[in-house]
């Protein structure tokens, strides 16, 4: 009897139809603004479903897409809270499998977002065999359903634009910043990003390069959809502009294949599952 109540409760996903191409229940434009607060994203409903970890499989039909939402992260904790519980309502109303990993950056290094993607893609990979690899700012938050977390043939810029820049645009037309997507063997293909851009800067001019050296080009959706509300802050004492990156960007080609995803040498401090995400505490290893 146990068995079978066990059973109940993991159907067997393979026998359940394809999620449809157009997910039906999606909105469109959100009302969105920087200033929004926790208590206006909490959703109950959409966490009802989740597994630990901050893992959903919608309940009645088979994802087209397993995506890993990856966030680099430090002492953002308000950020943090809201754009989870946003990102649980928008990704189910798309009805992808996900689960979404918060990568932190231990003290007292200096920020390094390339490293803290290149850990948070090995580690959820060892976790589940996710198909798209979503690499999300903690304080971008996505203001239209229709930009779907799904990836493509091509790498993904999902961002057309977002209220920190001017007329709510990309600071510059070549701009690869904020959120990226990549399927596992696009990723693997750049050899993910660089692990040396230790403070602000550089790293996602230095993926875009590495892009283009692996034969492909980031993919944008539609302009309208790819807008994003940023959650205002100032310059973190910890992640200060690099010094170096104008120097490391001008060499990408002799780093690519030594210095990436493949070769990354970080310690993992922590993995937790809470209720809401996967947790990492990743440091870099000294004797490297
Ligand atoms: N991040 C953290 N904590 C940090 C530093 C960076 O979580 O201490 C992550 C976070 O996901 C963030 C991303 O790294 O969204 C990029 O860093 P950022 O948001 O600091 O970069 P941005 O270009 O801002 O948005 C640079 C500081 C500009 C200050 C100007 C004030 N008007």
């Amino acid at each position: 009897d146990n068995l079978i109540a066990k059973t109940k409760l993991t159907p067997n996903r393979s026998a359940l139809p394809l999620c449809p191409e157009q997910p039906p229940h999606l909105v469109g434009k959100m009302n969105i603004k920087p200033s929004i607060t926790l208590q206006e994203v909490t959703n109950e409903e959409s966490l009802r479903n989740l597994t630990y970890g901050g893992r959903y499989a919608p309940p009645d039909c088979q994802a087209r897409e397993r995506t890993a939402i990856i966030i680099p992260y430090r002492d953002r904790k308000e950020h943090l809270d809201i754009i989870v519980h946003h990102l649980h309502t928008v990704l189910q109303r798309q009805q992808l499998e996900y689960g979404i990993y918060v990568v932190e950056m231990a003290l007292p290094t200096q920020f390094n977002r390339g490293l803290l993607a290149n850990a948070g893609f090995r580690t959820a990979r060892e976790i589940s065999s996710y198909t798209c690899y979503v690499i999300n700012d903690v304080d971008s938050l996505m203001i239209d359903d229709r930009n779907l977390y799904r990836c493509g043939r091509q790498p993904i810029h999902f961002m057309t634009g977002s209220t920190k820049y001017k007329n709510n645009g990309i600071p510059y037309s070549g701009f690869h910043g904020g959120v990226v997507g990549f399927t596992p063997q696009q990723y693997l293909k750049v050899n993910g990003f660089s692990n040396l851009f230790f403070g602000w800067g550089g790293e996602d001019e230095d993926l875009g390069i590495r892009v283009q050296y692996s034969g492909m080009i980031y993919m944008r959706p539609y302009d309208e959809f790819g807008k994003y509300v940023a959650l205002p802050h100032g310059r973190d004492a910890s992640n200060q502009e690099s010094p170096n990156s104008g120097k490391l960007v001008r060499n990408v080609q002799v780093r690519q294949m030594e210095d990436g995803v493949e070769t990354i040498t970080f310690k993992r401090f922590a993995l937790e599952y809470h209720q809401l995400y996967t947790w990492l505490l990743i440091g870099v290893k000294e004797d490297e």
